[in-house]
């Protein structure tokens, strides 16, 4: 069960930031608007949001999910692979402080982005990325077992970051994309398979009784309700444009 959530509104210069959609220039108003009925879904899904101001200086510090990988005993501070984002994670960090007794760092030369590590049951899947390199893979193995848990890494190929094209949605039902959709480190659960024209939605979101989907995507939304979850649809348009996804706008633990 998931209690808390850390969240961050979009800044004013959201539209400046890194972006390989082709969709355009997002609305920062509508953004705004999608990112409060964000907010309201993980308060329906039983969490306590804290939302952070937003920041003028990191276009993309609205997903927040990359600064930090969060568990029970421990949170994770990354070091961002991209040079426009670092120092999105020291705030981070700050508000962690309060939760938290154990907090790690990795540390340059390792470079590691939370939207790259996934998590099924005890086991820990680490993508290695453009923003999530070998030796940050690395620190966070160590880390990880050092805690108890065990992790392998996965290469990708074509998306930004794993979480992109595969998400698990508990019950060992995970939803895959593209190039995730036949992978030997996969094959052992039950795969949704979503469609190609549908891959932005892969990244939905499991949050305690419910799944969020983005909402537009009415084959992946029938293939998620076969298996009896609660859904909640939400309008993710303006935060596709900039490559992110439901995952990405929030740290829940
Ligand atoms: C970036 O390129 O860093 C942002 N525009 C999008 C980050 C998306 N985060 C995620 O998938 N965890």
């Amino acid at each position: 069960m998931f209690k808390q959530a850390i969240v961050r509104k979009p800044c004013k210069k959201f539209q400046f930031g890194i972006s390989t959609s082709n969709l355009g220039k997002p609305d920062y108003q509508r953004a705004l608007h999608q990112h409060s009925k964000y907010v309201e879904a993980l308060q329906k899904c039983n969490l306590l949001v804290i939302e952070l101001i937003e920041d003028d200086r990191y276009p993309d510090s609205t997903f927040v999910e990359d600064t930090a990988v969060v568990d029970k005993e421990f949170a994770v501070i990354t070091n961002l692979g991209v040079e426009s984002r670092k120092g999105e994670e020291i705030e981070i960090s700050e508000k962690l402080n309060g939760f938290y007794e154990n907090i790690e760092f990795i540390k340059a030369p390792g470079t590691l982005e939370g939207g790259d590590v996934m998590k099924v049951e005890d086991h820990y899947y680490i993508g290695l990325s453009d923003r999530t390199n070998n030796e940050g893979a690395n620190q966070l193995t160590k880390i990880l077992k050092s805690y108890g848990y065990s992790s392998s890494k996965v290469l990708l190929k074509n998306v930004l970051h794993l979480k992109t094209g595969i998400s698990y949605l508990g019950d060992s039902i995970l939803l895959v994309s593209g190039e995730f959709k036949d992978r030997f480190d996969f094959k052992k659960y039950k795969l949704i398979k979503v469609l190609y024209s549908e891959a932005y939605a892969t990244n939905s979101l499991r949050i305690n009784e419910y799944v969020l989907v983005p909402k537009g995507y009415p084959n992946l939304k029938k293939q998620i309700q076969n298996y009896n979850f609660k859904i909640l649809e939400l309008e993710m348009s303006e935060f596709e444009k900039m490559d992110g996804g439901l995952s990405c706008l929030s740290l829940r633990f």
